[in-house]
C-alpha cells in the first residue's frame, strides 16, 4: 500500500542481522581464517582452496547439533537497535546453507532440531515489533544442500520434476513464514541469480501476486523476481521489479538519475565483506561510526535507507565492535535525526 511504502521511504536507518549456523565457526575453520573480499563468513561452507572445510556434509551440515545460543536475548538486540535509531530490521530466516531459523514444517533442517529448540525467529519478530521496529525477513531461495535445488536450467523430465518440488517447497515456506509471523512488514530476497530461478519467472510472478493477495500490504524486494537483465531487476517493460530496489550492496549508489523516484535500500557490512559473525576483525579495514553516519546521510539525502549489518556469534552475542558502533551511531542519531 502507499502508506506502507511511505513508511519504508522514511526509515532511514535499518539493521540487518545475519545469524545462522555459520555464526558458530565465525569465519575460521580448523584454525584457518580467510581474509579479504571473498571471505564472507556465511559462505564458509563453500569456501574454496585451502580454507575450504573438508567434508562439509559431515561437518558444516552437522553444526546444528551444537546450536545452543545461551546468551541469546531478542529483547536486548531490539533495545540496542532502538537505541541506535534503527526503524526497521531484516533477519536471515534462511541463508544459502538451507538451515531454517524457524520450525518449518517443510524441512527437518531447522531450529527445532537444535539443542536450543526454541523459535528464534518468533522471539526476534516479537521483540523488535514491541520496540516499534518494523521487521523484514531475509530469505535465500538458493540452497546448497537441497537435492531438488538446481543452479542451472532444469532440462530432463527428472530435473524438471525435482525443481518443481523445490518451487513448491519455496512457496510453502514463504506462506508459512508470513502466516507464522503476521507482524512481518516485508521480504528481502537473496540467491535468485541462478539460471534456474531466472527461468522460474512465471512461478515468481504468480507467487508474488499470491503473497500480495494473502498478505495485503506486504513489501516485496526487487530481488524476488529475477530475469535476464540481471542485477538491475527490471522487467522487460523497464519497470522495477518488486516494491523497492535491493540493488546496493556494500557500496553506495552513485546513479542519481536512475534512482529518481525509486525506492531502495543499501545494505552495508562493517568489515569489507562478510555478513555472518567474524571472530577476528584484525587486519581488516572495518568501518567507523563516522564512516557509517556519512553513508547514512548519503542514502537518506537520496531518499534511500542504509541497513547496517550485525553478525551475532554462536551464543547470540553481538561482536564487541558492533556494540561500540551501535552506541556511537545512537548517540549521533539522538542529536541529529
Ligand atoms: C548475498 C549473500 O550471498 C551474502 O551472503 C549476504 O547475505 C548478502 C546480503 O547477500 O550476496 C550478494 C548478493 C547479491 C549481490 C552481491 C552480494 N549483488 O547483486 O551485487
Amino acid at each position: 500500500t502507499d502508506e506502507n511504502m511511505e513508511r519504508f521511504r522514511n526509515y532511514g536507518l535499518g539493521q540487518f542481522i545475519h545469524w545462522g549456523l555459520y555464526a558458530i565457526p565465525g569465519n575460521e575453520w580448523e584454525g584457518v581464517s580467510a581474509r579479504g573480499g571473498a571471505a564472507a563468513s556465511e559462505w564458509i561452507r563453500s569456501w574454496g582452496g585451502a580454507t575450504a572445510p573438508k567434508d562439509w556434509k559431515n561437518t558444516y551440515d552437522n553444526l546444528y547439533k551444537q546450536f545452543n545460543p545461551k546468551d541469546f536475548d531478542a529483547k536486548k538486540w531490539a533495545k540496542q537497535a532502538k537505541d541506535m535509531g534503527a526503524r526497521y530490521m531484516i533477519f536471515t530466516t534462511k541463508h544459502h546453507d538451507g538451515f531454517a531459523m524457524w520450525p518449518t514444517k517443510y524441512s527437518d533442517y531447522n531450529i527445532s532440531k537444535t539443542p536450543y529448540k526454541k523459535d528464534v525467529t518468533k522471539e526476534i519478530v516479537d521483540a523488535y515489533t514491541a520496540e516499534g521496529i518494523d521487521v523484514y525477513l531475509y530469505f535465500s531461495v538458493l540452497e546448497w544442500n537441497n537435492p531438488n535445488y538446481m543452479g542451472a536450467e532444469p532440462k530432463t523430465p527428472e530435473e524438471k520434476e525435482k525443481f518443481q518440488k523445490f518451487l513448491d517447497y519455496t512457496r510453502n515456506q514463504l506462506l508459512e513464514l508470513l502466516t507464522n509471523y503476521p507482524q512481518t512488514k516485508g521480504l528481502w530476497f537473496d540467491g535468485t541469480w541462478d539460471k534456474s530461478w531466472i527461468m522460474a519467472y512465471e512461478f515468481t510472478y504468480n507467487l508474488e501476486k499470491e503473497l500480495r493477495t494473502k498478505f495485503p500490504g506486504i513489501i516485496i524486494g526487487s530481488r524476488f523476481r529475477n530475469d535476464e537483465f540481471g542485477k538491475r531487476h527490471f522487467d522487460s517493460n523497464g519497470d522495477i521489479l518488486g516494491d523497492y530496489e535491493q540493488g546496493w550492496e556494500r557500496k553506495l549508489p552513485a546513479e542519481f538519475e536512475w534512482l529518481d523516484g525509486n525506492t531502495w535500500d543499501c545494505v552495508m557490512t562493517v568489515p569489507p565483506n562478510g555478513w555472518g559473525y567474524m571472530k577476528d576483525w584484525s587486519g581488516l579495514y572495518t568501518k567507523t561510526s563516522d564512516d557509517l553516519i556519512d553513508m547514512l546521510m548519503h542514502c537518506v539525502s537520496m531518499n534511500g535507507n542504509l541497513v547496517l549489518n550485525f553478525g551475532p556469534d554462536g551464543n547470540g552475542k553481538m561482536h564487541p565492535g558492533e556494540d561500540i558502533l551501535a552506541k556511537e551511531i545512537g548517540e549521533w542519531m539522538k542529536v541529529n535525526s
